[in-house]
C-alpha cells in the first residue's frame, strides 16, 4: 500500500481544518467547513489592508462588503459554537488535518502578464513551515496549470522536509464563487477536485463532500483541475469575442447583429448548441481578463512541447485581443458620431454612462470604460462619468447625478448595462445635452435607436450596422 494511504489511515478522518486567506473565497469556505467538521482556524496575515478582518470575524462580523445572504449569520453561529476562530498565528497549522489556501493571484501588470504569486508563495511557505505528516494541502486560488505539482509541491517539500504525495496529500480545488452568492456557489456548484496522486484526490474528496448540498464532486488530476478552472473562463471570453467579432462584421455589412443573434439562437433541438452571447463595449472583471493567460502560460511554458499551427496567434489570445478592441471601437464610433454632428473629439464633452465592468454592480475591476476614457482624454475631449453603484475610482470623479452628468454633453456614451439606462428617453437627453446635434453611442443595446434618430440624434450602436449610417433628422 502507498505510504500516504497508510499515514492517512493512521491519522483517521478529517476533524480540524485550516483556511488561509480570509477573503471572499476563504471566509465562506471556512464557515462552511466549520459547520461540518470539529473546528476551523481562519488564517489571515496581520497586514495593514486586511489584518482588521481577524477581529471582525472573531466578533461574528463579515468584513466583506456587499450583500452576502446567510454569511454573517453563519459566522456568528460557528463563533458561538466555538467551532471557528480567525488568527494570524500560522503555527496553529500544526493542529489541523487539512489546510486550504485561497489567496489572490493577480498579474504584475497587464502587459507582461507575469503572474504575481508573491502572496500565494508566502501562504504556501507558511504551510510548509508548519506541515505535519498526513496533512492534506489544497490550493483554491486560480493558478497557472502545473503550479500545484510544480511550484507549490517544491516549496512545501523544501520547507517541511517532507515529500508531497507520500508524506502529505496535495490537491487543487478551484473556487467558482461569484460575489453576492458566495455560500450558495460553494454548496451548489459542482466541485472540481484534483490531487497530485490518487490518495491526494481521495483525501480532498473527503474534505469537500460534506459542504456540497446540490453540487457533486468531479475528481481528476491536479493539472486537469487547474486547466478546467482557467479554461472555463477562457471559453466564456472566447464566446463573447465570437459575438463581438460578429457585431463588427454586421456593422460593416450594414445589418443588425441582434437580428442575426436571434436567428442563430433559434437553432435548437437534439444535440444542437449555439451558445451565442451578447456583443458589448468590452470585457472586464477579474476572471475573464486574466484566466486565458494562465492557461496560455500553462500550455506554452509548463507544457512539454506544443504542436500548433506555425505563426498562428492562439485562438484564446486572439479572443482577448478582440474583446480588448471593443473600447477602441467605442471610441471610433464616438469619433464618427461627433464628426457627423459637425464636431471633433478635441474639445467635445462626452458623458460616459456606466463605469462598473458588469450590470447593476459596483465592481470596477479591469473595467473596459477606463481604456475608452483614456483615449478620450488623450485626444483632447472632456469626460463626465456617471454610475449609480460606483462612488470612487482613484482620482476620477464618478457622479450619481445622471442629469448633471449629461448636461451640456456633445455625446452620451453607454458603457455598462445598468438597468437605470434601459429605455433612457431621447427627449429628456436632448434637453440636457449640449448645443447642436447630440450624439448617442450605445455600447450595451440599451436604448431604442429609432426614438433617438427621430429626436435628431446621431446614433451609433455596437453591432447596429442597420442604424449606424442613418439619415440625420431635423
Ligand atoms: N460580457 C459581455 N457579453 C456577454 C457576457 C458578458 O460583453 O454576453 C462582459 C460583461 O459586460 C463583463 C465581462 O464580460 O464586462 C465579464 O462578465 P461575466 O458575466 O463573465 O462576469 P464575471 O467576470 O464575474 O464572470 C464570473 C465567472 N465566475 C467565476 O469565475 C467563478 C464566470 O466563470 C461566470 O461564467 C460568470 O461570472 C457568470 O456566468 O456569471
Amino acid at each position: 500500500m502507498n505510504e500516504l494511504r497508510k499515514i492517512l489511515r493512521e491519522r483517521g478522518p478529517i476533524k480540524k481544518v485550516g483556511v488561509i486567506g480570509m477573503g471572499y473565497v476563504g471566509i465562506p469556505a471556512a464557515v462552511l467547513f466549520a459547520e461540518q467538521f470539529d473546528f476551523v482556524w481562519g488564517f489571515q496575515r496581520d497586514s495593514p489592508s486586511s489584518g482588521h478582518k481577524i477581529k471582525m470575524l472573531n466578533e461574528g462580523q463579515s468584513p466583506l462588503k456587499g450583500e452576502e445572504p446567510g454569511l454573517e449569520e453563519l459566522i456568528k453561529k460557528v463563533r458561538t459554537e466555538g467551532k471557528f476562530e480567525s488568527t494570524s498565528d500560522f503555527s496553529k497549522i500544526r493542529e489541523v488535518d487539512a489546510v486550504t489556501l485561497a489567496i489572490q493571484t493577480p498579474f504584475k501588470d497587464n502587459v507582461s502578464l507575469e503572474p504575481d504569486f508573491g502572496a500565494l508563495e508566502e501562504g504556501i511557505r507558511q504551510i510548509g513551515k508548519n506541515l505535519e505528516r498526513g496533512v492534506l494541502v489544497v490550493l483554491e486560488s486560480t493558478i497557472t496549470p502545473g503550479t500545484t505539482k510544480g511550484f507549490a509541491a517544491d516549496i512545501l517539500n523544501s520547507e517541511s522536509g517532507l515529500v508531497a504525495g507520500e508524506d502529505f496529500a496535495l490537491a487543487h480545488a478551484p473556487e467558482r464563487v461569484m460575489v453576492g452568492r458566495l455560500l450558495r456557489n460553494i454548496q451548489e456548484h459542482d466541485r472540481i477536485v484534483g490531487g497530485i496522486n490518487k490518495e491526494s484526490t481521495e483525501r480532498a474528496v473527503e474534505l469537500y463532500t460534506p459542504v456540497l448540498t446540490k453540487g457533486k464532486i468531479i475528481p481528476m488530476d491536479s493539472t486537469a483541475a487547474e486547466v478546467t478552472k482557467t479554461a472555463e473562463n477562457t471559453f466564456r471570453d472566447l464566446q463573447i469575442a465570437a459575438v463581438n467579432e460578429l457585431a463588427l462584421y454586421c456593422e460593416a455589412m450594414r445589418i443588425n447583429v441582434y437580428d442575426v443573434r436571434a436567428g442563430i439562437d433559434s437553432l435548437k433541438g437534439e444535440g444542437i448548441t449555439r451558445a451565442i452571447l451578447y456583443p458589448g463595449a468590452g470585457v472586464g472583471g477579474h476572471c475573464l481578463t486574466k484566466d486565458t493567460y494562465h492557461l496560455e502560460r500553462g500550455a506554452r511554458i509548463a507544457g512539454m512541447g506544443l504542436d500548433y499551427p506555425e505563426n498562428a496567434d492562439s485562438l484564446y489570445v486572439l479572443a482577448r485581443k478582440i474583446n480588448d478592441f471593443m473600447p477602441l471601437h467605442m471610441y471610433n464610433l464616438t469619433k464618427e458620431g461627433l464628426e457627423r454632428a459637425g464636431k471633433k473629439v478635441r474639445g467635445a464633452k462626452v458623458a460616459i454612462l456606466g463605469w462598473a465592468f458588469i450590470n447593476n454592480s459596483d465592481d470596477t475591476r479591469n473595467t473596459p470604460a477606463e481604456p475608452y476614457y483614456d483615449l478620450l482624454i488623450k485626444n483632447g475631449a472632456k469626460a463626465s462619468i456617471h454610475d449609480p453603484y460606483v462612488f470612487e475610482y482613484g482620482k476620477l470623479k464618478i457622479s450619481q447625478d445622471l442629469d448633471g452628468c449629461i448636461k451640456g454633453a456633445d455625446a452620451v456614451v453607454i458603457f455598462t448595462g445598468h438597468s437605470q439606462y434601459k429605455g433612457l428617453k431621447a427627449g429628456m437627453i436632448k434637453k440636457l445635452a449640449g448645443s447642436g446635434r447630440p450624439v448617442i453611442i450605445d455600447g450595451r443595446n440599451m436604448v431604442d435607436a429609432d426614438a433617438f434618430i427621430k429626436e435628431g440624434f446621431v446614433y451609433k450602436g455596437i453591432g447596429r450596422g442597420d442604424k449606424n449610417y442613418h439619415e440625420v433628422v431635423g
